[in-house]
């Protein structure tokens, strides 16, 4: 009785706390931070931005189809995906900012720039059937699994080689997390069976008797899009660029084939930093397999490390609901 009663009196404070820490957990809040896109370089000054804006770039859904179909339920497969920053959201406001020198030519004194990046991410099929298919981030990740930002002050990233994305100076490291909100899904074409069709021509982007353009001549694809999110903590960041401590980051991706805005990657970046993944779609992405590439359109948010304050208040909560339990137990005693 005397324990139901203390648990009683203490459960307002702990249903305040509890809340206080799902808050804490989730995060669909983003915070706004100060971000330099060149570092200690003079060109851009430090901007607070909300988000990062990405090229549509290219991701590999490596191993994820069999039997012409995506993968049962229960399965992994591993996401590989490299593109280029192309702007920044400033925040409050919203505006675009599109930093000095960013993807650019030299012009001195401003020397051109590319910020990178480059992941690698275990994901499990939640749902698959009559071309749709649903997955989120897979608990355990292959120990493959990184996301990494790179400086370039030499900008080469080749969407149709995959080289260029994973050089110049790492500036953020982060591991994906399945604690952190993820979601997926992607519907694609399919025939009266169900089953995923070949519809449209690969490589629509590319014109003809360029080199992307005949080396994907007679490849097929299924039609199709969907979203993504996925979520990580952050490893490391360096503080030239992130003025404002950061700790995750969260990924929104539009993905949608075939490749009308972007050349497809014939290489995917590895755990070092190599383009030796290679692209293995067959002859009809979406169906021949193992591997299904699409392009996709990425934005990315973080989250601050919390304030030296606000960590003082609710170290201040946990301790004065001990002190009360402590009080509470003395008296009953
Ligand atoms: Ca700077
Ligand atoms: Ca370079
Ligand atoms: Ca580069």
């Amino acid at each position: 009785m005397k324990v139901f009663t203390s648990l009683r009196k203490l459960f307002p404070s702990l249903a305040v706390l509890a809340v206080g820490l799902s808050i804490a957990g989730s995060t669909v809040k983003a915070d706004a931070i100060l971000f330099d896109p060149d570092g200690t370089a003079p060109t851009n000054p430090a901007f607070q931005v909300g988000s990062f804006g990405f090229e549509t770039g290219n991701t590999l859904a490596q191993a994820s189809i069999s039997g012409g179909n995506i993968i049962a339920p229960g399965n992994t497969f591993q996401l590989f995906l490299q593109t280029r920053l192309t702007n920044l959201t400033a925040s409050p406001g919203g505006n675009t900012i599109t930093p000095l020198g960013l993807n650019g030519v030299a012009s001195p004194p401003n020397p051109a720039f590319e910020i990178t990046l480059t992941a690698s991410i275990t994901e499990r099929v939640l749902t698959s059937s009559g071309g749709v298919a649903t997955f989120q981030t897979n608990g355990v990740q292959n120990a493959n699994s990184f996301i990494r930002l790179f400086y370039d002050t030499t900008p080469d990233s080749t969407n149709f080689t995959g080289a260029g994305f994973a050089d110049g100076l790492q500036i953020l490291s982060a591991t994906p997390s399945a604690s952190l909100v993820s979601s997926g899904d992607f519907t694609v074409s399919v025939n009266a069976q169900g089953q995923p069709i070949a519809n449209s021509a690969f490589d629509t982007f590319d014109t003809p008797g360029s080199a992307p353009a005949i080396a994907y001549a007679g490849v097929t694809s299924v039609t199709g899009s969907g979203g993504a999110i996925i979520s990580a903590i952050v490893n490391s960041f360096d503080p030239t660029f992130f003025l404002t401590p950061i700790n995750t980051v969260r990924f929104d991706a539009f993905n949608n084939v075939p490749f009308n805005q972007t050349t497809p990657s014939t290489n995917f970046n590895n755990q070092t930093n190599t383009p030796a993944v290679v692209a293995n779609r067959g002859t009809t992405n979406g169906v021949s397999g193992p591997d299904f590439q699409f392009q996709s359109r990425t934005s990315a948010a973080f989250t601050a490390v919390p304030e030296p304050a606000s960590v003082g208040m609710m170290a201040l909560g946990v301790v004065s609901v001990l002190g009360y339990t402590w009080r509470k137990r003395r008296q009953a005693a």
